[in-house]
């Protein structure tokens, strides 16, 4: 069938406008040396983080626990390692340093309670310049992840990256259940179909080249009405 030139436009806009695969809705990122891969005994990366000292790495507090479906266990600093500026995981760039300490956030219990943020000890300091943190409103921000690209798509062995748009606290209460200002920050389009996903967990929230939170939680990702929910860091800047 042959179709008239603004009926094939009208196609591609409409086509264009679902989302790609990504982190999810992202692509893929140039090569950030600040941003941290976690990876456990078998090599495997579970969770995101950041550099924030030469020797400092913030993460998720939930991060720090294995979960099962019937287990529950802390991750000792021997077990883990920080692949540091590694954006591709098959490749050898950046640093792989060990976890000499795991610091979690004494009041952590579960992602929907808050205090969702830890910071790991690196055995020695890594000659990078970490990323410096400060607090955001509303603003454009950018999450990095190696974490599924979909709901029920695989994680991604490259770093991916999406720009999503810090939200008003009072839409983050009106859409989040128990979402506290104080400790959180969420982001997303009404939308959805750009958000952090599993496995992006610890990773960093960027505004104008500064941390502003870690990936903590969210119902299912980058669905609409369904904002990504993140550590508000400066809330926590005495304690990491
Ligand atoms: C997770 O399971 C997870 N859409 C992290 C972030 C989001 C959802 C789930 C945000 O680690």
């Amino acid at each position: 069938m042959r179709i008239s030139a603004p009926v094939f436009a009208v196609l591609v806009l409409v086509l264009s406008a679902v989302p790609a695969d990504a982190i999810v809705g992202g692509r893929e990122a140039p090569a950030v040396p600040w941003v941290v891969a976690l990876a456990d005994r078998a090599g495997t990366v579970f969770c995101g983080g950041a550099l924030i000292d030469r020797d400092r790495v913030v993460t998720a507090a939930h991060c720090t626990i294995e979960r099962t479906a019937v287990t529950k266990r802390d991750r000792r600093p021997e077990e883990l390692t920080a692949l540091v500026g590694r954006a591709d995981l098959d490749g050898g760039d950046g640093h792989a340093v060990a976890v000499r300490a795991v610091w979690r956030h004494p009041d952590f219990t579960d992602v929907a309670a808050g205090h969702d943020v830890a910071t790991l000890t690196l055995a020695e300091p890594v000659p990078v310049r970490p990323v410096r943190v400060a607090d955001t409103g509303p603003a454009r921000a950018t999450v990095y992840g190696w974490g599924r690209t979909g709901e029920l798509k695989a994680p991604s062995r490259r770093l991916r990256q999406v720009e999503v748009p810090i939200r008003a606290d009072a839409e983050c209460a009106a859409e989040v259940p128990g979402y506290r200002p104080e400790g959180m920050v969420c982001a997303g389009y009404p939308e959805g179909g750009k958000d952090a996903c599993e496995g992006d967990s610890g990773g960093p929230l960027i505004v104008d080249g500064a941390l502003v939170g870690v990936v903590s939680f969210g119902r299912g990702c980058a669905r609409p009405d369904q904002p990504g929910v993140y550590t508000r860091l400066s809330r926590y800047l005495d304690l990491i």
